[in-house]
């Protein structure tokens, strides 16, 4: 048998945490055949609510599941990590600028690249889920020096999947029969959800929508304020629906996408498609071998580009603002 991978889960007793920590355990993430050890990241006043957790992880007896520490000092928590989900930010508070939200997150992330950078294992792979996600994600790699960046990547799979749905919805077809399709940008409300590319049972999706308004007052919007929407119904942010991503999002990236589809993540950019080299934008990709790879050669036209460009800016405004506060 293999041995166990080290999963490290930061913000453990939050609400995602508790919808995310029971799926790993039970082998979802990586697979039925892979055992894994979590490693536990919260503040010290979350440890109590921690361990309750892992009480019910524990009487669960999963079989996978080969052990749970946790910790309040992220040096111990990513010690040996193989894989880490940085879960817990700092939510923006009431009257908070963005350069409080950023500073705080610094606070953060900054501290997590270090320890990432000190003590995780030669194949770390980062997903940053906690907001804003790609911006925390650029600020924990850039304190990781000795770990390739490409290796730190942030959540855009919950916006993927809901365009999926709606697009599924509009459709009146399976999810499963719907690929190809991208999420560009910044995980935030200038994401740009493209189905110019997307494939329905092998016809273009854009073409089978065949309704432009829908396109742009409907769907873009909806899949773009989704997250406003569930606190509005819930009264509560999406926790299970954002579990269900990260485990999608390292699910694709370690056991690859499927033959003819790819999907979207947030990663440092390589200069493609106009994106500045350097931000943590989203782009469509194919996994393979544990590597992804930027989907190239797709024709953008002039719709598609206004609205990559915009979400694009916003993530280089994020970049000068935390490089101004001394943050990368
Ligand atoms: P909760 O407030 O329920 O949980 C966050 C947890 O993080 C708390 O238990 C807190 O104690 C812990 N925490 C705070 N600072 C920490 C630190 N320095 N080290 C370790 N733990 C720390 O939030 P939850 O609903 O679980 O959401 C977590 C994050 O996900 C938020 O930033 C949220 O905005 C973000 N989201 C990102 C999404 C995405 O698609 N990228 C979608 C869902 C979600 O909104």
């Amino acid at each position: 048998t293999q041995a166990p991978v080290n999963v490290t889960v930061t913000g453990a007793a939050g609400q995602i945490g508790y919808a995310l920590l029971f799926r790993i355990a039970s082998g979802q993430l990586l697979g039925a055949d892979t055992p894994v050890r979590l490693r536990l990241l919260e503040i010290p006043q979350a440890v109590k609510a921690a361990e309750g957790t892992a009480m019910e992880l524990n009487d669960c007896a999963f079989p996978l599941l080969s052990g749970i520490d946790i910790f309040d000092d992220a040096k111990q928590a990513f010690s040996g990590a193989n894989v880490a989900l940085l879960v817990g930010a700092r939510p923006r508070a009431k009257g908070m600028e963005r350069g409080d939200l950023l500073e705080a997150n610094g606070g953060i992330f900054k501290p997590q690249g270090e320890a990432i950078n000190a003590g995780a294992a030669d194949d770390i792979r980062v997903l940053v889920v906690g907001n804003p996600a790609n911006t925390n994600a650029l600020i924990a790699q850039s304190h990781a020096p000795d770990v390739p960046a490409g290796r730190f990547t942030a959540m855009t799979r919950l916006d993927h999947n809901r365009a999926l749905a709606q697009l599924s919805k509009k459709l009146d077809v399976p999810v499963s029969e719907i690929t190809k399709l991208t999420i560009w940008g910044n995980h935030s409300a200038t994401q740009y959800p493209d189905i110019f590319h997307a494939e329905v049972g092998g016809k273009n999706a854009a073409e089978a929508v065949n309704d432009q308004a829908w396109l742009a007052d409907e769907f873009i919007p909806t899949v773009a304020k989704r997250g406003a929407a569930i606190i509005e119904a819930r009264g509560a942010s999406s926790a299970a629906s954002a579990a269900g991503a990260a485990i999608d999002h390292v699910h694709t990236w370690v056991n690859g996408t499927a033959e003819g589809d790819w999907t979207s993540m947030a990663i440092p950019s390589d200069g493609s498609y106009g994106v500045p080299e350097g931000i943590i934008s989203s782009f469509p990709v194919t996994c393979s071998g544990g590597e992804y790879r930027i989907v190239q050669g797709l024709e953008i036209d002039e719709f598609s580009r206004a609205r990559i460009d915009a979400s694009v800016q916003e993530l280089t405004e994020e970049r000068d603002a935390v490089r101004a506060l001394g943050l990368i």
